[in-house]
C-alpha cells in the first residue's frame, strides 16, 4: 500500500506521513547501507600536492553537500612526537619510528571509523604516504571490515623543480621546522624524501592492482590514470581532480550595481540600475584597468542589473543563466516586510533554516549550490576572472572558496559596492574586501537572534581535521605514556627526539588514549 504523503515545509520536498510503526529491523548480516561511506587514501612521496588535494577535495565535496573530513596522519605524528630533529625519524630501519608511524596511521583510522559510523560522515580522506604495499593492504582490509569502500588517489611527479617550489611554499614552514632557517629546512626535506623512495610502491593498476578503484595524478594532472571508478562520489571525484589547477591566479567576485529594486528592498526582479549602480559600473571599469590583469575573463548573469554594470567595462564578457539571483518563487518583487505580512509562516521558517528552506514555486540555498556547481567547475579550470553576480549567489560561491559550512553560508556578507579578491594561498584563499567607494544602499538581512539553533537535520560542516579542529571537545592524541619514557633506554634516534622506548608506545592506540581539548602546536 502507499504511503499518504505530507510536504515537508523547509524544504517542500514530499516525503511519507509518519505513522506510529516501527522502523523495520535490519536483520543480521543484511547488507549496510545503500550507498556506503567511502575511505579516500591518498599515496605518494612528500610533497607531491596530497595535503593539497586532500583539502581541496574534501572542501568541494562538503559544499556539494557530502559530509567529509581529512585525516591528516603527519598531524597524528607531530603530536606524538612533540621535537621532529631530523629526516632520520623517516629512514626504513628506524625502528622505533617505524612503529610509532604504524601506531598513529592505526590512530588516524580509528578515527576514519568513528567518523563514518558514528558522526554521519560519507567520505574521510587518509591523508598519508601510504607509499608501501603493506600499509595499502592493512587500509583495503580496515575498509573491507568495516564496510567501506575505498578509492586511492596517487600523486605522481619526478620533476625537482616542482618538488623544490613544493617544499619551499608549505614544507619549510610546517611545525617540524620551527627552529629551522629555509635552507637546512629544505635540505632535510628532500632527505626525508630519499627515505621515502628506498621503500615507495606505486601503485600498479596495469597488474598488482588492477583491481583496485584509483586515479593516479601525474605531473601536476598534466595526465591521469582512472581505474575502477565505483560509483558517483568517485566519478564526480576524477572530473573534480581533472578540472583543477596549481597556477596562480586571481579571482574577483562583485554584485552588480545598486538597482531599483534595491533601492526599495524588493526581493529579485529583473530592474535596471539606480544611478548610484551606475556609478559603481564606471568606478569598476577603473578597478578593473588599475589591475592590469592579462586575459581577464567576465561573466555576468543573464539579469538585466549585472548585464547593465558589465556593460561599462566595455570588455568582452560570457553570460551565464546559472549566475541568476535565488528564485523567491511567490515572494519575488516582495519586500521583507511584504513577505512577513503575506506569508507568515514562510518568513518564520525560513529564519528557521536558511540553508534548506525553499521558496514556494522558488529556490533554497541548497538549490543554489547545485546550480553554480558548473560555475565552480569552471572556475577551477580558468585563471583571472571576475564573476558579477548577485547577493545569494555570490554567498554560495564564497562558501566554496572559504569553505564555509552549509550553515553560515545564507548569512556571509557580500555588501553592493564591494569587490572580493580572492587569490590562493597554500592550502587556501586569501579574500581581500575592496569597496569602491559608491554609496549603496544594505540589503543584508541578520541571522534573527530569537532563532535557537539546535543541531540541525543534516549534517553541515565544514573541513576540519580532527587535530585542528577549532571545536572545544574533539580527540587528541594522548602522549602522556609518551612523554614519561625513560629517555636514556631509547636508541639515539628516538632519544634525541624526547621520545618512548617501545615498550611504553600505546600499542594499538585505544579509544582511552585520546582526550577532549585541543593542544596545536
Ligand atoms: P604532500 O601532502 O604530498 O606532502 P603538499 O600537499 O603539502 O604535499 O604540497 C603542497 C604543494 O603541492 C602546493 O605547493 C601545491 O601547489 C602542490 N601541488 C598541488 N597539486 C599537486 C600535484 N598534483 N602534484 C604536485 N604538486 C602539487
Ligand atoms: P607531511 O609532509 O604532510 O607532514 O612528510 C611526510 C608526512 O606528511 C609526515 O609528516 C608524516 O609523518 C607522514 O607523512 C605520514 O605518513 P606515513 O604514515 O605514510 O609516514
Ligand atoms: O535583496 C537583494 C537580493 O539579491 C534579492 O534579489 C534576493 O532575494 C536576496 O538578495 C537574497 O538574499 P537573502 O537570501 O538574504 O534574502
Amino acid at each position: 500500500m502507499p504511503r499518504e504523503l505530507t510536504q515537508n515545509r523547509i524544504q517542500k520536498i514530499w516525503v511519507p506521513t509518519r505513522d506510529d510503526k516501527p522502523a523495520p529491523r535490519r536483520a543480521a548480516g543484511a547488507p549496510h547501507l545503500a550507498n556506503p561511506p567511502t575511505v579516500i587514501v591518498m599515496v605518494g612521496l612528500p610533497a607531491r600536492g596530497k595535503t593539497y588535494m586532500s583539502k581541496k577535495l574534501t572542501r568541494y565535496l562538503n559544499w556539494i553537500g557530502i559530509p567529509t573530513k581529512v585525516f591528516n596522519v603527519g598531524e597524528y605524528r607531530r603530536e606524538a612526537v612533540k621535537n621532529y630533529s631530523s629526516y632520520d625519524f623517516f629512514k626504513s630501519d628506524n625502528e622505533c619510528a617505524v612503529k610509532i608511524r604504524q601506531q598513529c596511521a592505526l590512530a588516524a583510522l580509528r578515527d576514519v571509523k568513528s567518523y563514518l559510523k558514528e558522526e554521519g560522515g560519507q567520505v574521510a580522506v587518509f591523508d598519508a604516504t601510504n607509499t608501501t604495499r603493506e600499509r595499502r593492504d592493512m587500509i583495503l582490509k580496515f575498509g573491507h571490515e568495516n564496510d567501506f569502500k575505498v578509492f586511492f588517489i596517487e600523486s605522481v611527479c619526478d620533476d625537482p623543480n616542482v618538488i623544490a617550489s613544493n617544499i619551499m611554499e608549505v614544507k619549510v614552514s610546517c611545525p617540524d621546522y620551527k627552529d629551522c632557517n629555509k635552507t637546512d629546512a629544505m635540505l632535510d626535506f628532500q632527505r626525508r624524501i630519499e627515505c621515502y623512495k628506498a621503500t615507495y610502491q606505486p601503485l600498479d593498476p596495469d597488474n598488482l592492482d588492477r583491481d583496485l578503484s584509483l586515479i593516479r595524478v601525474i605531473d601536476v594532472g598534466r595526465r591521469f590514470l582512472v581505474n575502477r571508478i565505483q560509483d558517483h562520489i568517485q566519478s564526480k571525484i576524477v572530473y573534480y581532480l581533472m578540472n583543477i589547477h596549481v597556477q596562480p591566479r586571481t579571482i574577483y567576485l562583485c554584485r552588480h550595481g545598486e538597482s531599483t529594486d534595491n533601492l526599495e528592498g524588493r526581493l529579485g526582479g529583473d530592474a535596471g540600475l539606480s544611478p548610484r549602480g551606475r556609478q559603481f559600473s564606471a568606478a569598476l571599469a577603473r578597478f578593473v584597468e588599475e589591475q592590469k590583469l592579462k586575459n581577464l575573463k567576465i561573466w555576468t548573469s543573464q539579469l538585466c542589473r549585472s548585464i547593465q554594470t558589465v556593460e561599462h567595462l566595455g570588455i568582452p564578457y560570457e553570460q551565464w543563466k546559472a549566475l541568476n539571483e535565488i528564485d523567491a518563487g511567490i515572494c519575488e518583487e516582495m519586500t521583507y516586510d511584504e513577505v512577513k505580512e503575506k506569508f507568515p509562516e514562510e518568513f518564520a521558517l525560513r529564519d528557521e533554516d536558511k540553508y534548506y528552506y525553499r521558496y514556494p514555486a522558488g529556490e533554497s540555498y541548497q538549490d543554489l549550490v547545485q546550480r553554480v556547481e558548473p560555475v565552480i567547475m569552471e572556475l577551477e579550470r580558468q585563471e583571472n576572472v571576475l564573476v558579477i553576480c548577485h547577493q545569494a549567489v555570490m554567498r554560495c560561491l564564497l562558501a566554496y572558496f572559504l569553505d564555509k559550512s552549509a550553515d553560515e553560508m545564507p548569512y556571509l556578507k557580500c555588501p553592493l559596492h564591494t569587490v572580493l579578491k580572492l587569490t590562493p594561498v597554500a592550502y587556501g584563499c586569501k579574500v581581500e574586501s575592496i569597496s569602491l567607494n559608491v554609496e549603496a544602499v544594505n540589503t543584508h538581512r541578520d541571522r534573527p537572534e530569537e532563532v535557537k539553533r539546535g543541531p540541525g537535520t543534516l549534517i553541515r560542516r565544514n573541513s576540519v581535521t580532527p587535530l585542528t579542529s577549532p571545536e572545544s571537545n574533539i580527540k587528541k592524541l594522548r602522549i602522556d605514556d609518551l612523554d614519561e619514557a625513560p629517555i636514556h633506554e631509547l636508541p639515539p634516534t628516538v632519544a634525541s627526539m624526547g621520545l618512548c622506548s617501545p615498550s611504553h608506545l600505546p600499542l594499538a592506540l585505544s579509544g582511552q588514549h585520546w582526550l577532549g581539548k585541543v593542544c596545536l602546536s
